[in-house]
């Protein structure tokens, strides 16, 4: 807060800014949160919060305990051990154990008492249908679009089954074993009633993919699709994951209207003890994007790219083609200092056609600190820009800034969704 009040003194309208950034109601563009009528699906509350899979990587770099004791413990141990190590032996300085605290302070929680066992007992008070609402006001979300996988055994039959959505939880069609397990999703596709050959993948097979897409799109009413792909993913390539990509998805998307979202960078597994949390990062060859929005003008993508030195050249493809929007900093990134740093060179090489963040919250709490913070640095680059902006003589309005700012959370996104390729 300190560095926005030093900066609030350079321009007139800089408390304005700073206002509006924090206060406007937006749409997170991507996050693993679920509609409630997912049930225990739907993560919230202390031990989710302690056990999310960015606080295990950061505990075990304090345990010597083998990965194997850590999880066979129940969760309420889990979260103990962690709340051990990573607050009271060692202070909590990393962006995800700041985050813990932002929300419980910002829940009006007493957080220098470091009582656990009373944090547990006020959550035990909440209920889930009002904590939602209290949760994104307190965040300022308006809107959060669901990770919707068909191959999760667990989310697949809520969908099948039916129920009554509730309209503040939009969802996103999620294909990653389809286009990166072929073989295994092959099989699967067979079983659900989809003709398709998992060995030699004939235009019958492509056609049945697309059923398949078609079926699940309209089901969860999806407003997009997404995958996470490798570092070493190319596009064109002689493998099943272009084939699948070229003949069923980008048809599919082009005739829905469906942007495709792309998230390349992810090294899966790469410690594979640490489960969830052992997935790692490395440099994409993004000719496989530009490829991709060459070659499919009337496809829209969507992007967000894992490693830092990704960036620049995300943002330069994104000048070249106005069918890639770019979102979010993504998982690694999201921390102050990258968030800073990307959406600084994004606002100076795009202006405002792109959105600068996404929350990727796992549980519901952590939409509180995960928006609180990166408004927080939104809000310092926009002051600085608008600022640069004064010095030419050019002052902004109150009408312009609240514009530019709901196209930086949502609107943007929102449009480009809705709009012909
Ligand atoms: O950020 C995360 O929580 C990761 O585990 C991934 O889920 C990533 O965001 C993804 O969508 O693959
Ligand atoms: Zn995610």
């Amino acid at each position: 807060m300190k560095t926005i009040l030093a900066e609030a003194s350079r321009v007139p309208v800089a408390k304005q800014i700073e206002d509006i950034v924090m206060s406007t109601p937006l749409t997170d563009v991507h996050t693993h949160l679920y509609d409630p009528a997912f049930k225990d699906l739907l993560l919230w509350g202390i031990d989710d919060l302690l056990t999310y899979h960015y606080l295990i990587a950061e505990t075990f770099r304090y345990l010597d305990l083998p990965y194997e004791t850590f999880w066979a413990l129940s969760k309420t141990q889990q979260a103990d051990l962690i709340w051990n190590s990573l607050f009271l032996q060692h202070s909590p300085i990393s962006e995800a154990c700041r985050g813990v605290l932002t929300t419980l302070h910002a829940l009006g929680l007493d957080v220098k008492k470091r009582d656990l066992p009373a944090l547990r007992q006020w959550f035990a008070g909440q209920q889930v249908e009002t904590y939602v609402t209290r949760c994104m006001e307190l965040a300022g979300v308006r809107r959060i679009y669901m990770t919707n996988s068909p191959f999760d055994d667990l989310e697949r039959p809520v969908w099948e089954k039916g129920f009554q959505r509730d309209d503040r939880f939009a969802a996103a069609l999620r294909i990653d074993p389809l286009l990166l397990s072929w073989t295994e999703a092959a099989p699967r596709l067979a079983r659900w009633g989809f003709k398709v050959d998992p060995l030699v993948p004939s235009q019958e097979t492509f056609d049945e993919v697309r059923r398949f897409l078609t079926e699940w799109s309209r089901r969860i009413n999806a407003r997009y699709l997404m995958v996470s792909l490798s570092p070493d993913f190319q596009f064109p390539a002689q493998d099943i994951t272009s084939q699948l990509l070229e003949k069923a998805v980008l048809p599919h998307c082009r005739e829905h209207g469906l942007p495709l979202a792309l998230m390349p960078g992810v090294k899966r597994a790469v410690n594979p003890r640490l489960k969830l949390a052992g997935d790692g990062v490395g440099l994409t060859d993004l000719a496989a994007l530009q490829n991709l929005c060459a070659g499919f003008p009337d496809n829209k993508f969507a992007a967000t790219v894992l490693a830092r030195e990704n960036q620049h050249e995300l943002c330069v493809l994104a000048r070249k083609f106005r069918n890639l929007h770019i979102f979010g900093c993504w998982w690694f990134t999201n921390v102050p200092f990258l968030i800073d740093e990307m959406t600084r060179m994004r606002t100076e090489l795009l202006g405002l056609s792109f959105t600068p963040q996404h929350s990727d919250a796992r549980v519901l709490d952590q939409l509180i600190y995960k928006w609180q913070h990166s408004r927080r640095v939104i809000a310092e680059v926009l002051v600085d820009k608008y600022s640069a902006l004064s010095q030419t003589g050019w002052h902004v309005t109150r009408p312009e800034i609240e514009r530019d700012v709901q196209d930086l959370f949502g609107g943007a996104f929102e449009r480009f969704c809705q709009c012909p390729a």
